[in-house]
């Protein structure tokens, strides 16, 4: 990558209504900063004041760059402050989660009791099982009500949780659950997807030969008749609930006891296990959801994203729970049975606060304004965008024909690292399409050169964070030294690995990834990853995987392949290898095209040089090729 480069910033300026600042929780965004700036740590300890600890913490921080610690010695339970606390209070009969299946009828209500009981009873199943504080669990549920609750009854006990995306199949499956060393998987016979049923237990089965740390699979059957539960491992959901006892007490967790991994993609093959404990993250998901999303006692939040994605662990379920919100989910896609289905949801639940991916705004673009049209969205108030750039047209028709040119729009960066928002425009002040917008109070962020300076306006860098920040990763698991690349690229800065660009007035435009993931459709997908899978296929003898421009995805995958001696390219083997992918990873990493190729440009240590590939799809400068091999 060049040092830095400039760019041309041209917007417009949406200024929302005055009356969105006057009744949001934060107010008018400089003054949220600088009382953040004026003192930092007197900040973060009144967010966590406003949730409950079973023992205050004995100070604030421990920064050891590159390793911190948050709330020390402090004691809490997520859960208690997700479910107990509101139990406890008027909000007890409040909806807490509302499940929308892929047909009209299918429809389930929690209200926080409810859940809470759910909760208890599933948590106690899992004790049942042997599961004890500190063990792994991994799950791999359709979005249905009892993926939240076993995510919940995992944090309620201690158990860390490992969600592996029900899109993966079974090899991406099967390194995540060895990699967590997983002693239960919980899954369900299938899940739904345009009418389809997806088998998820038998991935499962796959997934397990060659993972001996599991010890049980415990199984949702939601088909009729009933999947017989074949191997000894295999136990019923239901069962195993209706003989665990209703109470159970919310385990006392250290503030930095760990509460989750989750797999992201990497740039060297193997996915990075992304570690989050329990305290930090817990205030990092609460604040943001109040402060952000401004979530206000009468909200219905609708988070599009899946569970196995972080986005749905901080704003599906820990943060708007913690929050008090009602949150709806739904097992549907967003153009089955047509393009009008996600509008109509809206209309029927009264969805307040609505947050999805660039990819789903550019899909509904493509089949035009007449689906969200036929439906009354008048109930939203806020709507957002995560995990690619939101491009400037993509802005303005959501804007226009979703937010009906009233609601703000939060473009919201940040990542599976940071646990929690980072860079956004808060509620009420001025919006530029294709900016995220500045940092939220709480955070520092900036655009910097390969030597940590600053870069003037309108020049791209590299995106840092400056100070540590409570949802913070704590590790990689099993492999620390990952880690500590992210704080010593450019130390003592957090470096994010995006490009961006900072406007005149600190508006933040992110431009995309420095290194070698691909986003197709919001999802993050490492070359090396699909590169693997095409070469387990036996006429592979080598693969390079870029991410090219894509109108509708973002980007979509391009596969260049050279073939073993004795296989010829032809059209059906392209199809095989497209499959194979398919049933490797999973439909998110299918190459959308595939070129045979006779050599690949490589670095004469024997790396693969993407840049090279992409640059010559592209047909544009490659740059620097000094370390090219003859
Ligand atoms: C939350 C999430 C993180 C990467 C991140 C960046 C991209 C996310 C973005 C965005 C531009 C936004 N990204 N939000 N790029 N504008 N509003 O997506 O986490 O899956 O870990 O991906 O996604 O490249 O570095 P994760």
């Amino acid at each position: 990558m060049a040092e830095s480069f400039d760019v041309k910033l041209e917007s417009k300026t949406y200024v929302p209504d005055p009356s969105y600042k006057e009744a949001s929780n934060i107010g008018d965004y400089n003054e949220a900063y600088n009382h953040y700036l004026k003192d930092p740590d007197a900040f973060w300890e009144g967010m966590a004041q406003e949730l409950t600890w079973f023992k205050p913490w004995d100070r604030l921080k421990e920064w050891s760059h590159p390793y911190a610690k948050w709330f020390v010695n402090g004691k809490t339970n997520i859960t208690y402050n997700c479910l107990d606390r509101h139990v406890n209070s008027e909000r007890k009969n409040k909806v807490a989660l509302i499940w929308r299946g892929e047909e009209e009828e299918q429809e389930r209500i929690f209200t926080y009791r409810q859940l809470h009981r759910e909760v208890q009873r599933c948590a106690n199943a899992l004790k049942s099982l042997g599961i004890k504080k500190g063990d792994t669990v991994c799950i791999y549920m359709p979005l249905i009500p009892e993926h939240i609750v076993a995510m919940l009854a995992c944090a309620r006990i201690g158990a860390v949780h490992s969600i592996v995306y029900g899109g993966f199949g079974a090899s991406a499956l099967n390194t995540r659950i060895r990699d967590a060393n997983a002693k239960v998987v919980i899954t369900a016979d299938v899940g739904y997807r345009r009418g389809k049923r997806v088998p998820l237990k038998t991935i499962v089965g796959d997934a397990v030969i060659n993972a001996p740390s599991v010890e049980k699979i415990v199984v949702l059957r939601r088909t009729k008749p009933q999947l017989e539960l074949v191997s000894e491992m295999e136990i019923d959901y239901h069962e195993l609930l209706q003989n665990a006892s209703k109470d159970c007490e919310a385990e006392v967790m250290d503030a930095e006891d760990p509460l989750f991994i989750l797999y992201t993609s990497g740039t060297t093959g193997q996915p990075k296990g992304i570690v989050h404990t329990t305290g930090g993250y817990m205030v990092g998901t609460y604040y943001t959801s109040k402060y952000v999303f401004d979530m206000k006692e009468n909200d219905v939040h609708w988070c599009t994203a899946d569970p196995g994605w972080i986005t749905g662990h901080s704003y599906i379920v820990y943060g708007p729970l913690a929050a008090g919100a009602t949150v709806l989910i739904t097992e549907t896609t967003p153009d089955y049975p047509d393009p009008g289905i996600w509008w109509r949801i809206i209309e029927e639940f009264g969805v307040t606060i609505f947050y999805t991916a660039p990819t789903a705004i550019r899909m509904f673009m493509k089949v035009g304004e007449e689906w969200p049209n036929k439906s009354n969205l008048d109930t939203l108030r806020i709507i957002g965008s995560v995990g690619e750039p939101l491009n400037p047209e993509a802005f303005d028709w959501y804007h226009r024909v979703i937010g009906k040119s009233q609601c703000p729009i939060l473009d919201t960066w940040w990542q599976t690292e940071t646990g929690m928002h980072m860079i956004t425009t808060m509620v009420g002040e001025p919006m530029k399409p294709g900016f995220a917008g500045r940092p939220i109070p709480g955070i520092q962020a900036d655009v910097v050169d390969k030597e940590g300076n600053p870069v003037p306006p309108n020049v791209g860098g590299l995106l840092v964070l400056k100070e540590p920040w409570p949802s913070m990763m704590r590790t990689v698991h099993n492999n620390d030294e990952r880690y500590r690349q992210y704080w010593e690229t450019i130390p003592p800065y957090y470096t994010a690995g995006d490009l961006a660009v900072k406007d005149k007035d600190g508006y933040i435009m992110v431009l995309g990834r420095a290194d070698d993931i691909i986003i197709v459709a919001g999802h993050n997908i490492g070359t090396a990853e699909v590169e693997s899978a095409l070469v387990s296929h036996e006429a592979v003898a080598e693969a390079a995987v870029i991410g090219k421009p894509d109108v509708l995805k973002g980007q979509a995958v391009k596969a260049f392949v050279i073939l073993r001696l004795g296989y010829e390219p032809s059209e059906k083997l392209r199809n095989e290898l497209i499959y194979h992918v398919r049933m490797g990873i999973g439909p998110i990493a299918m190459p959308s095209e595939i070129d045979f190729v006779p050599s690949l440009p490589k670095t004469r240590s024997g790396k693969i040089m993407r840049r090279v590939l992409k640059a010559q799809e592209m047909g544009i400068d490659p740059g620097d090729i000094s370390t090219l091999e003859e």
